[in-house]
């Protein structure tokens, strides 16, 4: 308590020294004028600031670009609340240091081969009737052909799986309206076989495309492979897909780039990829009958390819499920409209948008009116007989996202740096806003579903260049916030991205999230079972097996169990530790000295380490999160004995005795005055309605748990006391003083939360 009233006594002297009349708070308009704010900006920062304690009603799910991992930030504030590992090993969250986490990177191990980094670009939220559910969020690694499922209950990844047939990807990741499965394209054509090679010249016979469906087992959380499948396709660079939804349910659509077939060799002379990719009008969107594929595939109709089910091109177009639309020009990105009536396809280089009519296309197959073919026999659909209609927006058209207003959509434009604002029904521009250089991707709120929420825009730029304060060649990304609430965009605020290339982002609404603060205790978080490893208190032990040790601990503040670890030279060691707290935010960070190991370890969470001890000597290890005031003192050692070594060469050392009768007098008084303290906020909590608040329910039963320790070291310091072993009656009455500390310290957290979110006091 005495630290509390010191720092009560410090800020009380902090702003006595100045607060004098010299330094009269600074009005509104002085600030404006000191920092050269508009009445613009004013607006700007009134429709973006969030005051301290106050959420943000979005919240984006951000690509981490060449990061692999996923960047969440909040809108408006554009705050960023976490980086969440995906592909790529990050040690806060432990993941690729702790032994649940290995697991999961290694389902993405390509040719037994670890792979420690990805290169994301789309992120999908889970849907349920082509609405955002909140439930999963699924990105891909287009450098690595691979998906990943994270579990937005605890926002963490729980899964990848790399493609059984691919060498890059690009289209994913994108879900079906019900989530049925997780579409994945190839970028980058090649044989489809592992491990096959085939010439460049072979590359119109032997190279190929391909989509791939991953099964989604809701109940499970995780991609069933078993149940996944592919269509082949030609090799045209397979860009990016969007699943049909509404009237356009069970079809997929796929744009494609360098359908030219174009296969480079600047260094034979020919003209380089850029240029041979890029020679025709149009290219090819790839319409799919994803629905009746699944049942093809179910008939038996599908190849194995790497142990992995493909329906051929050529069942395909038998079969009636595969077709091709021409669209202008090297495009990039195809976006269903939220009615699912039309599909938008932007091109590179063609100042236009072209816009499908569902339901034409849909005529077309029924009475067979096709074009032409394609080189492998692929029916297409006349361009005229699809199109509903084309607008001219500007150059560089990439990416579309919509509105929550009918018919409203929003286009990047590249190379104009610009959003263009029009009406997909009637074919007009209605607004077009400068941003700053070349955007990519663009994201409304939930602007990609059946649903969605308008509001704001986040334009994703390329470049930075001027915008930030310098930090060396490399620049940030630049995010910026625009309102879309009214007919005219208004830019709000400039967010630097410090973690990659996010090529797409993903916006929900943030009541939509409801993640957990705690596990059940004994949990794997990574496989959502229980720990076979978790201990409750009480129950920790080492056990010893030929050469292999195991370490079954706990943690709770402020100790870890074991405080100490002995173990051979040579010896395999397993620690799993069970995190026994209830307290919200009470996170364990466990690490041993120079090991290389690192668990995160929430409460109710069980993480294990596993290291081969093959150094002699002395490991320290301790707590890595600051959990309590006693954070520092949470440690213990890990000794490596030598081999041979034995424990009589040692001459024992008593410590002398330290303490004396008086300083136990003193200690008593201090349980005394603390125990005091404990019972007024007790008297506080019990005189409210706590019992309305989940979060306070949880800190009492956390502060009855230490308080409940007490009687047992309350014993042993009255026991030595009696035998005037004075060094044993200070120890333990010190751990009593430690316990009431700790319950003390929740107690006014649970106290101020009450005070804050208007508790009621009870009669
Ligand atoms: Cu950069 Cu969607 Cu991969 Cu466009 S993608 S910008
Ligand atoms: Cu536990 Cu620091």
């Amino acid at each position: 308590m005495k630290s509390v009233a010191l720092k009560a006594t410090a800020v009380f002297l902090a702003a006595a020294f100045w607060a004098g009349p010299s330094m009269a708070a600074e009005s509104l308009q002085d600030v404006m004028k000191r920092r050269g704010l508009s009445q613009q900006d004013l607006l700007s920062a009134a429709k973006t600031y969030t005051p301290s304690g106050k959420r943000d009603e979005f919240v984006a799910f951000s690509s981490g670009g060449q990061s692999g991992q996923v960047i969440i930030y909040g809108i408006p504030s554009m705050r960023i609340l976490k980086y969440l590992a995906v592909f790529t090993p990050e040690p806060w969250q432990g993941y690729g240091y702790d032994e649940e986490s290995k697991e999961v990177l290694k389902g993405g191990w390509i040719d037994g081969k670890e792979i420690s980094w990805g290169d994301t670009h789309h992120p999908a939220v889970s849907e349920t009737n082509g609405q955002y559910d909140g439930q999963f969020l699924f990105i891909n690694d287009k450098a690595n052909p691979r998906i990943a499922v994270i579990d937005l209950r605890d926002f963490e990844t729980k899964q990848i799986v790399s493609n059984p047939i691919f060498k890059s990807d690009h289209g994913g990741a994108f879900v079906t309206p019900n989530t049925e499965y997780v579409i994945e394209t190839v970028q980058y054509a090649a044989p489809l076989e592992n491990r096959k090679f085939y010439p460049l010249e072979e590359f119109n016979e032997k190279y190929r495309g391909g989509i791939t469906y991953w099964k989604f087992d809701r109940k499970e959380g995780r991609i069933d492979a078993a149940k996944s499948f592919s269509v082949e396709l030609p090799p045209y660079s397979q860009d990016l897909s969007d699943a049909g939804k509404g009237p356009s349910d069970g079809w997929s659509f796929t744009n494609s780039f360098c359908s030219e077939r174009y296969v480079g060799g600047i260094e034979q002379g020919r003209p380089p990829f850029e240029a041979g990719c890029s020679a025709k009008d149009t290219d090819y969107l790839h319409v799919i009958n994803w629905k009746k594929a699944a049942t093809l595939v179910a008939q038996g109709k599908a190849k194995k390819i790497n142990g992995h089910d493909v329906l051929m091109m050529d069942t395909a177009v038998k079969e009636g499920i595969l077709f091709l639309i021409p669209e202008p020009k090297s495009p990039h990105g195809v976006d269903v409209t939220p009615d699912g009536k039309f599909l938008i396809v932007s091109g590179k280089l063609d100042t236009h948008v072209s816009v499908y009519s569902f339901d034409k296309i849909q005529a077309a197959i029924k009475s067979g009116k096709f074009e032409s073919k394609d080189p492998y026999g692929i029916p297409v659909i006349g361009l005229k007989d699809a199109l509903h209609t084309q607008v001219s927006l500007g150059l560089g058209p990439l990416h579309t996202q919509f509105d929550s207003k009918q018919c409203v959509a929003y286009t990047s434009l590249y190379v104009d740096s610009q959003v263009a604002k029009w009406n997909f029904c009637e074919g007009k521009v209605l607004d077009k806003l400068s941003v700053h250089y070349n955007i990519g991707h663009l994201m409304t709120m939930e602007g990609d579903a059946a649903d969605p929420k308008g509001r704001y825009l986040v334009a994703l730029n390329k470049l930075s260049i001027d915008r930030f304060n310098p930090v060396g060649p490399l620049h940030p990304q630049n995010h910026q916030l625009i309102d879309i609430s009214n007919d005219k965009m208004q830019l709000l605020y400039d967010m630097p991205l410090p973690l990659g290339e996010p090529h797409y982002a993903v916006a929900i609404e943030a009541s939509k999230l409801k993640p957990g603060v705690r596990y059940k205790v004994g949990t794997n978080s990574r496989t959502d079972k229980p720990h076979p490893s978790a201990v409750r208190a009480g129950e920790e032990r080492i056990e010893r097996n030929g050469n292999k040790v195991s370490v079954y601990g706990t943690l709770i503040r402020s100790h870890i169990t074991p405080e100490i670890i002995e173990v051979n030279v040579g010896d395999e060691v397993t620690i799993n530790l069970t995190n026994l707290e209830r307290a919200q935010d009470e996170t364990h960070g466990f690490t041993v000295s120079t090991y290389n190991v690192h668990a995160s370890v929430e409460p109710g969470k069980t993480s294990s380490v596993k290291f081969k001890a093959d150094k002699e000597g002395v490991y320290p290890y301790y707590c890595t999160e600051f959990c309590s005031a006693l954070h520092l003192e949470m440690q213990g050692y890990l000794l490596v004995k030598p081999k041979g070594w034995k424990p009589s060469a040692v001459k024992k050392e008593t410590a002398k005795a330290a303490y004396t009768e008086a300083d136990y007098r003193a200690s008593l008084k201090k349980i005394a005055d603390t125990q005091a303290v404990i019972d007024s906020v007790v008297g506080f909590i019990t005189s409210t309605n706590y019992k309305d608040f989940p979060d306070v329910v949880n800190m009492v039963e956390d502060a009855t748990d230490q308080l409940g320790k007490i009687p047992d070291s309350k014993a042993k310091h009255e026991a030595a006391a009696a035998k005037k072993d004075w060094d044993q009656a200070n120890l333990w009455a010190e751990q009593v003083y430690q316990y009431q500390v700790k319950a003390a310290d929740i107690g006014l957290r649970a106290k101020t939360y009450l005070e804050q979110n208007g508790a009621k006091k009870l009669k």
